[in-house]
């Protein structure tokens, strides 16, 4: 590419290796560092472009779409830093793309420049690469390798990858015409296919926790299903559906299901309730860990075995025919026991409906749908109801960090690819990235749902240590609510109205499942109303009948 100016070449050469290293979505922030990159990017129809103002929701939203994200230098990059820890726990592919002054110029106080950008995430990234455009004019093809080595680290190794790129002025497209250097995809690495031998006789358990790999969940769902074990399965373990069993983690109390685990088979990464995190911290219980991927975080104590398990090694269904068949009793007993408690739970409109909405929300889903859950109360009460969701939804959720940041840019990148999506998310989880609303007018918004149970602050709190100690007393209750309840009041019909997002508000079931049943085109938000007050009254009464109507059907075995 004689002539092309370096700047012009290196923005270029990027496009290229996002494209080779199969990034199809970009999205992109303004700024003058990065104008190379913004107008090659806007001259390529190798990837789609999306812009947003704020970095940080940008960062996310390409999270979401599992692509990359575009920005200049200073507190830019410092913006991207929650989606690249984000991406780094919960193994999401993401490419951090920085524009940087050239190497000379940083560490000289020029203007919006950090000599800490090039190294800013740390050991979060997989993979990353400091290039100046200069160097890279003066051999594209070495410059072209290495940046699409950096890119497909994203992919192949499950977390988020970083360029700098140092762009010398001018800062301006050079329309000069040339031969670019054309990648050829890198060779992607097999995954080494092992194969665990379980032996038969245990009373195992299968544990689906949190996996961006569908593949691991449905893996998870046939070894249950060929060897008659339990599927506990949390909602984003692609192994949700009909085949999980009902309120699981409300059956992992009982001592004669939980109490009798000897051993659990664990795909992905299981986050959400401490009496699975208890189980699988019990010294008599023996952990088979199955990583799709070889760099699988520690689950905090040794696995007698890591390996992708071979179907054909396990035990023949029926190894424990009595075990299979108190659980398969036990979960249908639960999923009536539960009904029954949010039935009743629906003639109360005053009482908190978090699990009730979530309950809506699970049979609204289509196979084909993209459903994200946000941290705290929400992917709970999923988590209560995911035999509910249909097989063949994709659920997401970021449980990486378990961040209540990003979750809105998190949903809206996820339905990018223009498949419809839904979010459920908490009001102060839906506050912390309202931003995620902010799309200029010639962008594509896309068919998201964001349903926001609005119960005027996080009402998890309410459920854990800090909650029982505010039930004591009335300055406790006082200092509970200043400190956790935080309430806040806003409108956010009129938050909706000032980024031009519908917003309609619904109060009960009936209506809340027409409102899902038919959502707006784009972007809009449904919100439901509902109370902090009396949730620990409510998840006890879920649990009393859900134990009460297991322990009957037993009873009867
Ligand atoms: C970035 C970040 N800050 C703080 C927290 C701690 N936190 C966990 S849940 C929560 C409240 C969430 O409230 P909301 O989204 O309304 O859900 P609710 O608890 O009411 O169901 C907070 C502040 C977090 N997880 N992430
Ligand atoms: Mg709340």
């Amino acid at each position: 590419m004689e002539g092309v100016h370096p700047s012009t070449l290196l923005a270029r050469l990027t496009v290229e290796a996002l494209r080779v290293g199969g990034v199809r979505h970009v999205v992109l922030c303004p700024g003058s560092r990065s104008a190379p990159l913004a107008y090659a990017l806007g001259a390529s129809d190798a990837v789609s472009l999306h812009v947003r103002h704020d970095e940080r929701v940008a960062a996310f939203t390409a999270m979401g779409a599992a692509g990359a994200v575009v920005t200049t230098s200073g507190t830019a990059a410092a913006n991207l830093h929650p989606a690249v820890l984000e991406a780094h726990h919960g193994r999401r592919p993401l490419v951090v793309v920085t524009a940087d002054r050239p190497k000379e110029l940083r560490g000289t106080w020029a203007n919006q420049t950090t000599e800490l950008q090039a190294e800013l995430y740390g050991r979060a990234v997989r993979a990353r690469l400091d290039l100046a455009d200069v160097d890279a004019a003066k051999d594209p093809d070495a410059a072209l390798r290495a940046l699409v080595e950096v890119v497909t680290a994203a992919r192949e190794r499950c977390g988020p990858v970083h360029l700098d790129l140092g762009f010398t002025e001018p800062l301006l497209p050079d329309d000069e015409a040339g031969e670019l250097p054309v990648a050829t995809p890198l060779p992607t690495a097999e995954v080494p296919a092992a194969s665990g031998v379980v032996q038969p006789g245990r009373r195992t358990v299968v544990v689906a926790g949190d996996a961006t790999d569908a593949g691991l969940g449905a893996q998870a769902r046939d070894v249950a299903l060929a060897a008659g074990w339990p599927l506990l399965a949390e909602p984003s373990s692609g192994a949700a559906g009909p085949d999980a069993v009902a309120a699981y983690r409300l059956l992992l109390e009982l001592p004669e299901l939980g109490g009798a685990v000897e051993r659990a088979v664990v795909y992905g990464r299981p986050t959400l309730s401490r009496p699975v995190t208890r189980m699988l911290n019990r010294p008599d219980v023996e952990l088979v860990l199955v990583a799709g991927r070889s760099d699988w975080p520690d689950p905090g104590r040794p696995a007698a075995r890591v390996a992708p398990l071979d179907l054909a090694a396990l035990p023949p269904a029926g190894d424990d025919r009595g075990w299979a068949r108190r659980w398969v009793r036990a979960s249908f007993a639960a999923r009536a026991g539960l009904d029954a408690a949010l039935d009743l739970l629906a003639r109360h409109p005053e009482l908190p409906s978090g699990p009730l909405v979530a309950r809506a929300v699970a049979l609204a889903a289509r196979p084909g749908d993209t459903l994200v859950v946000a941290a705290s109360n929400p992917v709970r009460d999923l988590d209560l109801v995911v035999h509910r969701i249909p097989r063949g939804v994709r659920v997401l959720a970021n449980r990486g960090l378990a961040g209540i940041d990003g979750t809105v840019s998190t949903a809206s990148g996820a339905a990018l690819d223009g498949g419809f999506g839904r979010l459920l998310v908490g009001d102060v989880a839906f506050l912390h990235d309202a931003n995620a609303l902010l799309v200029p007018p010639g962008e594509a918004r896309p068919h998201l749902q964001v349903v926001v149970l609005n119960d005027d602050g996080g009402g998890i709190f309410s459920l854990l240590e800090q909650g029982e100690l505010a039930t004591q007393g009335q300055s406790e209750g006082a200092a509970f609510e200043r400190l956790f309840g935080t309430p806040h009041g806003v409108d956010v019909a009129a938050l909706c109205a000032a980024y031009g997002v519908p917003h309609r508000r619904v109060d009960g079931v009936p209506a809340l499942v027409e409102a899902l049943e038919s959502p707006p085109q784009k972007t809009s938000v449904l919100e439901v109303r509902t109370t902090r007050e009396g949730l620990r009254e409510v998840h006890g009464r879920i649990r009393a009948a859900v134990h009460a109507a297991v322990r009957d059907a037993l009873s009867e075995l």
